[in-house]
């Protein structure tokens, strides 16, 4: 009988623990995103990478959970969504425990991880029910091109034509287009369509955007696809690019045009993208997340000069347009939100001094806050941040014509050589003609400092931060 009434009662409390574990366990939908080389890569893996390995020498103070000692334990678990691909952590690591260490490899699409972040609740309720709650983190990475694409949806063939002719036409990437404008103005737009021709000069305008980013620095990218295609490489919803010369076409025959002339084609192919990419990335991804956090690597900019620096305030407006969610904005009538935090963070920050570093958030806050005061982001609370996800270089003094100035020291990435120097000043407001005239920026890559087993910590500015940020709230 007394043994019939303990079972009863071990059924009673598990009965009773199901109940609290549902009711307190937390879940969290995290995007990370940023535009190509921004360091999404890095991030992630340094943000998977201290919370693993907290407890082993990682510097976590500002994370408030780890502060005050109720951080038990954080693991990876299997991912939720079977079709999206997984972030390869173990592949990264294992990149940054080479001897020399090495960046992990680019990646091209959109791939998931999922955490599981054990703690002790101090909420007195919570406290009271349970000794352990579990916040389980699904972490998402994708390309910020994509939200550059954001606009598409507003636009009609015609429209987005012209926008895109008049970033072709313009300074800097005029010096590249000319031999595809030739050829696209030579086209006869009401001409039965020739697939293998619509093929190559898709090819030739994605070749002029790989140009533009990775040449050029620069940041408007449209369509933000065709540069990264994840899974749609090849695939002929991305074998369009914009007709140049829409003022010598008769508007009629524009709008007659069937789908197997040339122009008809072209349009068919250019809704076909907006609708089944475009669209299909804010349903099924982007209206899921209930935080984010955007990548902005705003020195590579400083170094390659005005015109790339232009190019990322531009970006970063376009970009800001997927969280504007103001009652007549163009993503409330489309979508129904649910971002409640936006962190900006100016990665690779340990690529300047310091005394810096005020100087790089105030930039970065300048950029996004451009847009702040036509944009209604009351329902988002924001915040921005100067962060390395993995600091690769030392901070000293050296004495320069008499007086001690602050430098940094690092293996630069193209020959691995040991070198230390002062990178130059960063500008705390968006840069004038004067800030480009007299102070030439000198940013080089560096490799990462020294080899990190995948049980130990990686090296890093403000990551604790960052993590108080967008999951302290959530840890009661
Ligand atoms: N010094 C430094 N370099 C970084 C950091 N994060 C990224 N990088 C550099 O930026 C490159 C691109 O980073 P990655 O994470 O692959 O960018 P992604 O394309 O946005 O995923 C890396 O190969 C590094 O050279 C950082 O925290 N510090
Ligand atoms: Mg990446």
């Amino acid at each position: 009988m007394a043994l019939l009434s303990k079972q009863k009662i071990e059924k009673l409390k598990r009965k009773a623990s199901d109940l609290v574990n549902r009711t307190f366990d937390q879940h969290i939908n995290l995007a990370v995103t940023g535009l190509s080389r921004s360091g999404k890569t890095a991030f992630i893996t340094s943000f998977v990478n201290q919370l693993i390995n907290e407890g082993s020498h990682s510097k976590l103070g500002f994370f408030n959970v780890v502060h005050q000692g109720n951080f038990i334990a954080a693991k990876r678990v299997p991912q939720k969504n079977l079709h999206i691909a997984r972030f390869e952590y173990d592949k990264a690591m294992q990149a940054f425990s080479q001897e020399p260490p090495n960046w992990p490899e680019p990646t091209s699409g959109i791939s998931e991880l999922r955490l599981a972040l054990r703690y002790q609740p101090t909420d007195s309720l919570i406290k009271y029910a349970t000794d352990t709650v579990t916040l389980t983190i699904d972490i998402t990475d994708y390309p910020g091109e994509w939200l550059l694409d954001l606009p598409i949806l507003n636009l009609t063939y015609e429209e987005w034509s012209e926008f895109t002719t008049e970033l072709l036409t313009g300074v800097p990437r005029a010096a590249y287009s000319q031999s595809f404008l030739n050829k696209v103005n030579q086209l006869d737009p009401l001409a039965p369509v020739d697939e293998q021709l619509l093929a190559d000069l898709a090819h030739e305008y994605t070749n002029l955007l790989m140009i533009y980013r990775h040449k050029l620095g620069l940041s408007v990218i449209q369509p933000g696809r065709f540069i990264l295609p994840g899974e749609l490489a090849d695939a002929p919803i991305l074998q369009f690019f914009p007709f140049t010369n829409f003022n010598e076409l008769d508007k009629d025959a524009y709008q007659n045009a069937t789908d197997d002339s040339l122009i008809g084609m072209l349009r068919a192919r250019y809704i076909e993208y907006k609708e089944r990419v475009v669209r299909n990335f804010y349903h099924e991804h982007f209206i899921h997340f209930d935080r984010q956090i955007v990548l902005a690597d705003c020195l590579t900019p400083l170094n390659n000069g005005p015109e790339s620096f232009q190019d990322l305030t531009q970006a970063i407006n376009m970009i800001m347009e997927s969280f504007n969610y103001g009652q007549s904005s163009l993503f409330r009538r489309l979508f129904s939100p649910r971002i409640d935090k936006l962190l900006f963070a100016a990665t690779k920050a340990d690529h300047i001094t310091p005394e810096q570093h005020t100087n790089l958030t105030s930039l970065l806050n300048q950029l996004v806050h451009e847009t702040k005061h036509h944009l209604s982001f009351d329902e988002i609370e924001m915040k921005t941040l100067a962060i390395a996800s993995v600091k690769s270089t030392n901070v000293g003094k050296a004495q320069h014509q008499g007086s001690e100035i602050p430098v940094i020291q690092g293996n630069r990435a193209s020959d691995g050589k040991l070198i230390t120097l002062f990178p130059g000043t960063v500008p705390n407001k968006l840069p004038q003609a004067d800030y480009w005239q007299s102070s030439p920026f000198n940013f080089i890559g560096f490799s990462p400092l020294a080899r990190i087993d995948s049980h130990e910590s990686l090296p890093h500015l403000r990551m604790d931060q960052v993590l108080q940020f967008l999951l302290g709230d959530k840890i009661k």
